[in-house]
């Protein structure tokens, strides 16, 4: 059978989402990086899989394609642990899906890319993604009041989608010492069979 394909930068969180699920699921992939700075090549090699032309982009193993690191994950764990079967906590990792795209990753992924690659951001911009990030940040913290994990009190795609760009926050110059549930959490999901780190291939 043929590996499935994916279109993968290893700085991204995103990516790292799916190669982590994979990797807890034992499912083999085959990873094709792209650069996440220089996007020149875009076009010709993802155009016809991915409208927005980002990563991650898999390519499953009949040949169609997937978009959007969520949905990637969340179809991958259909039928797993990783993903519940009762219909009010599937909605409920979509919330903090959901969440983590709009409040956490446009702030605490962007101010990791600039501090990562050195690059100059348009004033003003990491001050505003900075302040947004600590209150994404905060709402995180709450909640996860008196819970080892997002949902269910058990593992999930949801703490997936959360941990990506929360435990590289300090790439970014996040302090995350004021956030004691989120720290013992991202130790809980370290902790989790088949964790590997964003730096594994
Ligand atoms: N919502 C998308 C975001 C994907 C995304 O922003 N990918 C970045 C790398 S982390 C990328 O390809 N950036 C290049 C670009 O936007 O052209 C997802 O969750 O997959």
């Amino acid at each position: 059978m043929l590996a499935m394909r994916l279109y993968n930068s290893m700085v991204s969180g995103n990516c790292y989402k799916v190669r982590l699920v994979c990797a807890q699921l034992g499912l083999d992939l085959e990873l094709h990086e792209l650069d996440v700075v220089d996007r020149s090549n875009r076009p010709e090699v993802i155009g016809a899989l991915n409208p927005a032309l980002r990563v991650p982009t898999l390519v499953l193993d009949d040949g169609r394609p997937l978009a959007e690191s969520n949905a990637i994950i969340d179809f991958l764990a259909d039928g797993t642990p990783l993903l519940p079967d009762d219909p009010y906590d599937r909605a409920r990792v979509l919330a903090w899906q959901f969440f983590e795209q709009y409040e956490i990753e446009p702030n605490l992924a962007v101010v990791r890319f600039y501090a990562i690659f050195g690059l100059t951001a348009p004033p003003g911009l990491v001050e505003a993604r900075t302040s947004a990030g600590v209150r994404a940040l905060q709402a995180l913290e709450r909640g996860l009041d008196d819970r080892r994990f997002l949902i269910a009190d058990r593992y999930s795609v949801a703490d997936v989608s959360l941990y990506a760009y929360v435990h590289v926050a300090g790439e970014g110059g996040f302090d995350l010492t004021g956030f004691p549930n989120v720290e013992a959490w991202l130790a809980r999901v370290a902790e989790q069979p088949g964790h590997i780190p964003i730096t594994q291939a």
